[in-house]
This record gives C-alpha cells, structure tokens and sequence, in this order.
C-alpha cells in the first residue's frame, strides 16, 4: 500500500493503521502533495469501513524524524496569491473534516515539533499523545498570517479561547507538559514509549463493538457544535438506534453469561 504514496509510510500493526508523514528533510511539513495523499490514505479506511471490514480500530498519525509536522511547507506557500491560499487551507480542512469523521478513533502520536499546520493536523485527531520531545505551537503570526487549518476553532475548542489566543497571537512553543496541563495532550510519554502507548490504545478500542465506538465518537463531534438540549437528543437517538445493532445484543448477553463479547460491527 505504501508504495502508492511518496510522502507517507503506511503500515497496519495489529488492529491500527500507523501512518507516517515522511519528509523528515523538510520536518515532515504539509505541501499539497503531502495533504493530498493524507487524504486519500484516509479516504481508503473510509471506504474500508462502510465495505464492512472492521479490522482496523484505529489511524495513528505521527513524523518520521525529529518532527511530528513542522507546519505547512512556508517554500510552498511564500508565493501564493489569495485564491491558492484559499484553495490550500481548504484543501487541508478537508483532511481535518474527513479525520472528525472517520468511524474509528484517530491518535496524533506527536513525537517532536507540532508547529502551525502540524498542530492543526494534531488537533484534527481524536487524541494526542505526545512525546516528551514534543513541541506544540502556532507560529504563523511570525510569518503574517494565522492558523488555516482549523488552529483558530480546533485549538480554541479544546483549550479555551484565552490560551488559544495567546498561543495563536504570541506564536510561543510550547513544551509537552505544558500542552498536557493545558489539556491539549491527552497524554505525555517517553519517547520509546510513544507509539507502543498509541498501539496499546487501539487494541483497547478494538475490543469494543465498532458500532458503539463509532456512535461515541460522533455524538461528542457533532454533539459539540449543538446546544445542549439538541445534543442530548442526538445521544438519545443514536443510544436507541445502537439497539437495532447485532452488536448490542451480543454485548449484552455475552456479560450476562460471563464470556467475552465477539462484536461484528453489524
Ligand atoms: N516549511 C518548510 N520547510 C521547513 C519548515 C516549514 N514549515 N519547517 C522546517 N523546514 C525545513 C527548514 O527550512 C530546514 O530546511 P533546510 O535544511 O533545507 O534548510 C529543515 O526543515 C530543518 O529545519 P531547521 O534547520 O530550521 O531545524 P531546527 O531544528 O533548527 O528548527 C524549527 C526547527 C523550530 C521547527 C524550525 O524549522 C521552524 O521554525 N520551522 C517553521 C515552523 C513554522 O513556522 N511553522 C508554521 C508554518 S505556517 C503554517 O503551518 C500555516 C498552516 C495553515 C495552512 C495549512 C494548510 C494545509
């Protein structure tokens, strides 16, 4: 599969998808060409999933090298006009967009530099696990312009605007601790410890019914954007709607007769 792709390493271990953004000359910064087949690689689990084929739980994104993505490729971009700028971030949230929705959980493994785009695409996942080398930052005011790959909304939505505002308008890094505390992380680990900690996480995630799973995870994204009242409706909905799944039975009567479940995703 990974022969397809110039930029990126895939491969499946276990129950999870590991792929590796792989320009470690460059930092592993986003060019178009590195967004496109971002795209496409999570374009095909899509596809994977609704052919019925659950058998991978989960997308771990990390960098090859010393950097998780240093951002978008500044080389690239230095000589753009408005509408290729547009196109650009457009381009890359749509990445963002496919990534929220995708049916199994998504793990930024930050194993360096997370930096503009590259904390954007970090934020794009549903977790972030980082390194203890790992440095996050929005430093595209240094450069004249701002986030435009979801830092200003993603980043604001899962810190708080105050600590989005000062990151997005200092353009400070910041260090893996500090992410953690902040709530940005979900986890800090060594670095040997990175990707063992993200594999270990999806394992877990492939012993619960696929279904359920995907349902948790949509809920609490489209839920976010909703007020409460609205957002509990759609918990109601997609809890009762769960119930026409083989998977919920099986869940069920498998702890009531003390074995472990085999969910189908069906
Ligand atoms: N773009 C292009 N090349 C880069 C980038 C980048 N973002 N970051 C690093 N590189 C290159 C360097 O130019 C250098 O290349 P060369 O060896 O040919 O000179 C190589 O990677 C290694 O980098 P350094 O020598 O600078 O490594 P250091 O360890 O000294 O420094 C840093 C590491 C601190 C990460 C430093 O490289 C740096 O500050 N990089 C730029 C970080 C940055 O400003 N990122 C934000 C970019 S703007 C952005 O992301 C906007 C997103 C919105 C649109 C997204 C649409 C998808």
């Amino acid at each position: 599969m990974s022969d397809s792709y110039e930029t990126l390493k895939i491969e499946d271990r276990g129950a999870a998808r590991v792929v590796t953004i792989d320009r470690p000359a460059a930092l592993n910064a986003l060019n178009p060409q590195v967004v496109a087949e971002l795209s496409r690689v999570v374009e095909a689990l899509e596809h994977q999933i609704d052919a019925g084929d659950w058998s991978v739980r989960g997308l771990i994104l990390t960098g090859a090298g010393k950097a998780f993505v240093a951002g978008a490729d500044i080389a690239a971009m230095v000589d753009m006009d408005r509408d290729q700028a547009m196109a650009f971030a457009s381009q890359g949230h749509a990445v963002g967009e496919m990534l929220a929705n995708l049916k199994v959980p998504t793990i930024a493994a930050v194993n360096g530099f997370a930096l503009g785009g590259g904390c954007e695409l970090a934020l794009s996942c549903d977790f972030i696990i980082a390194s203890e080398k790992a440095k996050f930052g929005q430093p595209e005011v240094k450069l004249g312009v701002i986030p435009g790959f979801g830092g200003t909304q993603r980043l604001s939505r899962r810190v708080g605007a105050s600590r989005a505002l000062e990151l997005c308008i200092t353009g400070d890094m910041i260090r893996a601790d500090e992410a953690l505390r902040i709530g940005l992380a979900n986890r800090v680990v060594a670095p040997e410890a990175l990707l063992e900690t993200c594999l270990g996480i999806v394992e877990v995630v492939a012993g619960m019914g696929p279904l359920a799973v995907a349902e948790a995870k949509r809920v609490i994204h489209e839920g976010a954007a909703l007020p409460l009242a609205a957002a509990n409706q759609l918990e109601v909905e997609a809890f009762a709607g769960l119930f026409d799944s083989a998977d919920q039975s099986e869940g069920m009567q498998a702890f009531l007769a003390k074995r472990p479940a085999v969910f189908t995703g069906e």
